[in-house]
């Protein structure tokens, strides 16, 4: 599968908790979260034990390459490996992106979890191909999750990104309790271009647990969430 050309723009982040998922098989949601238009999916299991981890990673990329999805590993290179998928996505205290680059090769994505400009700085350094920048707003998915940096925080960040080559090539995405009720805040506050800045460093799409995850119906959500989306203003 081609890499270089991923659409971040609706991205699926999994949860395999009760809370989330409930007692649904998380590769059926998932395949149902493709079907309405999630453009790229990261298995993220904080609890399953490393053959588990494999299992499911492995029927994910299944489903992911009949959507010609990109699946990501959250946390894990080894599982990535493993299952030769298309990347992973690392926290702040994870394996280091050099290193997770010299063993994924140069064709893998790399994303990277930043919440202010100097995580972002040395993400954008170690040779990250997207940030995942939050948390954005309030949520219950994530425990340990740190400030909740909201669109001013991304802002400072998307500033900073602009003022260099590298920062204005990399992809970014925001994640943290993004929903029907909110999406379109992001299309109109981290999207548009005003007046004094014509064509600001933008984001490239909302990461979302929750809303796809735990919905009732995570094809009709992630159809509804895209259309969101793209109707106040479309992603590039
Ligand atoms: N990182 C920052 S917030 C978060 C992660 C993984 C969870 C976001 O979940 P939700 O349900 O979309 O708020
Ligand atoms: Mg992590």
């Amino acid at each position: 599968m081609k890499t270089q050309q991923v659409d971040y723009s609706l991205y699926l982040v999994t949860d395999s908790t009760e809370a989330i998922l409930g007692s649904r098989d998380l590769v059926k949601v998932v395949e149902q979260a493709l079907l309405g238009g999630v453009t790229l999916v990261q298995y993220r299991d904080k609890t399953s034990d490393t053959n588990t981890l494999i299992t499911t990673a492995q029927a994910l990329h299944k489903k992911c390459l009949a959507h010609n999805t990109p699946l990501l590993i959250n946390d894990r290179v080894d599982v990535a490996l493993a299952v030769d998928c298309e990347g992973v996505h690392l926290g702040q205290d994870d394996m280091s992106i050099a290193l997770a680059r010299k063993m994924l090769g140069p064709g893998k994505i790399i994303g990277a979890t930043v919440s202010s400009v100097a995580e972002a700085r040395v993400a954008l350094e170690r040779g990250a191909d997207y940030l995942g920048i939050g948390t954005l707003y309030a949520t219950n998915t994530k425990k340990n999750t740190k400030e909740i940096i909201g669109v001013n925080g991304i802002r400072k960040i998307l500033k900073y990104l602009e003022g260099s080559e590298m920062g204005r090539k990399v992809k970014t995405v925001c994640i943290g309790g993004i929903n029907a009720n909110n999406i379109q805040r992001i299309t109109h506050q981290l999207l548009a271009p005003t007046p004094s800045n014509p064509s600001p460093k933008t984001i490239d799409g909302a990461a979302i647990v929750s809303a796809i995850i735990g919905a009732q119906d995570p094809k009709t959500a992630a159809i509804n969430l895209s259309n969101l989306l793209h109707t106040a203003a479309p992603f590039a």
